[in-house]
């Protein structure tokens, strides 16, 4: 079995947010099926999310929605989620579901609706006082679908502009993160299409914004740990979303699709001190279709907890000096010994010697929890993507 004493307490600092609404129906625009036992509203959704750390260890803390998380009390949901043995995380904001957003938010050129997104965000740092949250995670799904149909350097002045009103309402140990992706709901432009643009308009803010980094949020191809190493090279590196995809946004468990890549990823992020450092957010936005919601979070943190073992064994000397040596063939030779060991049998003992289940999925299926919900939530209607 492979030895894991030298990376033993690197794995034991690793901890992974969990998006709330990866416990909520959801699926395609085509249909949304639902599965049995959904959670119904965002209490439900942070007990199932606590279930994921009972059973890994891993995820102790949960990421909200707004409006998705709507509740009366903010601090009795945080009260909630510490009774569940986790925290709440990272608040999402949401201006991409009202009309009001159809030709832009943050960068509307009507100063009113402008002003309605702007207002958005303060109340989400709102609930980011009653929280103890520290992270602001802005995701806007402004953009233009033809050349022509509207300035796309005032719509950067512009959010640089509504920027600087939400970063200047953050307390001192509150930070902005601004995602970008390329293409998606807009498809001729985006207004955060890329990491420059969101590196470029959070370095106009302060020490306090960063870039969060989504995986499926780039084109086919692109060399995601050459980012992952240049943010963290420019001390911008502030969040992941985790997710993995085939094809565009796919939003699928993580490391599912390209486990190499995640490996790779996760390799720059340990070089580059990105790895148990506070500044950085390792979190999940994924969306569960067709297979339960509780196990493919649990799946999805092991996926990652397992990719970050190999990461943290690979020969560094060894590395090192087949660079120098220039020595093509060896130095990807000691790569790929890292990420062709098979792990899986000594991340189990590592787990037990921690009081932790060895196979954290099968403890959660015998657990009855799954059944139980199945049972107990027949009334109401399932929390679902956008509701
Ligand atoms: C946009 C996105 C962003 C949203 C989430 C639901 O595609 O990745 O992070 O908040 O999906
Ligand atoms: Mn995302
Ligand atoms: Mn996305």
């Amino acid at each position: 079995m492979t030895d894991l004493s030298a990376i033993s307490d690197a794995l034991a600092a690793q901890a992974i947010e969990l998006p709330s609404w990866a416990f909520g129906n959801s699926g395609t625009r085509f249909r949304v099926f639902g599965t049995p036992g959904t959670a119904r509203d965002p209490y439900e959704k942070v007990s199932d999310a606590a279930q994921v750390h009972r059973f890994t260890g891993l995820a102790p803390t949960v990421a909200l929605h707004i409006p998705w998380d709507e509740v009366d009390s903010y601090a009795d949901l945080a009260r909630h989620a510490e009774e569940n043995g986790v925290r709440l995380g990272t608040v999402n904001s949401n201006t991409f579901q009202d009309d009001d957003y159809k030709f832009g938010s943050l960068t509307h050129s009507d100063p009113r609706i402008r002003r309605k997104a702007i207002d958005h965000h303060l109340r989400c740092v709102d609930v980011m006082d009653a929280t103890g949250s520290r992270d602001l995670k802005i995701w806007l799904a402004d953009g233009t679908n033809y050349p022509g149909q509207d300035s796309i350097r005032a719509r950067q002045d512009r959010l640089a502009e509504s920027l600087a009103t939400i970063y200047a309402r953050l307390g001192e140990d509150q930070r902005l993160v601004l995602e970008y992706k390329f293409f998606e709901p807009a498809f001729y432009h985006t207004d955060v299409p890329d990491w420059g643009t969101s590196y470029v308009q959070t370095a106009a803010l302060g020490d306090r914004a960063m870039v969060c980094l989504d995986t499926g949020h780039h084109a086919p191809g692109t060399n995601i740990e050459f980012i992952v190493a240049q943010l963290l090279r420019l001390g911008k590196l502030g969040s992941f979303d985790f997710n993995s995809r085939f094809y565009a946004d796919d939003d699928l468990i993580v490391g599912a699709a390209d486990p190499f890549q995640l490996f790779r990823i996760l390799f720059e992020v340990i070089q580059g001190g990105g790895y148990a450092n506070p500044d950085v957010a390792f979190m999940l936005d994924q969306c569960h279709n067709l297979e339960a919601k509780i196990p493919g979070q649990i799946r999805s943190v092991l996926n990652v907890q397992e990719a970050t073992a190999k990461a943290l064994l690979v020969d560094l000397d060894a590395l090192r000096a087949a660079q120098e040596a220039h020595d093509v063939l060896a130095a990807n030779a000691v790569f790929m010994d890292a990420y062709n060991t098979d792990v899986r049998g000594a991340l189990a003992a590592w787990r037990e010697e921690r009081g932790l289940p060895g196979d954290p999925m099968a403890a959660y299926l015998a657990s009855g929890y799954q059944d139980t919900i199945e049972a107990d939530r027949v009334g109401g209607t399932a929390a679902s993507w956008g509701a």
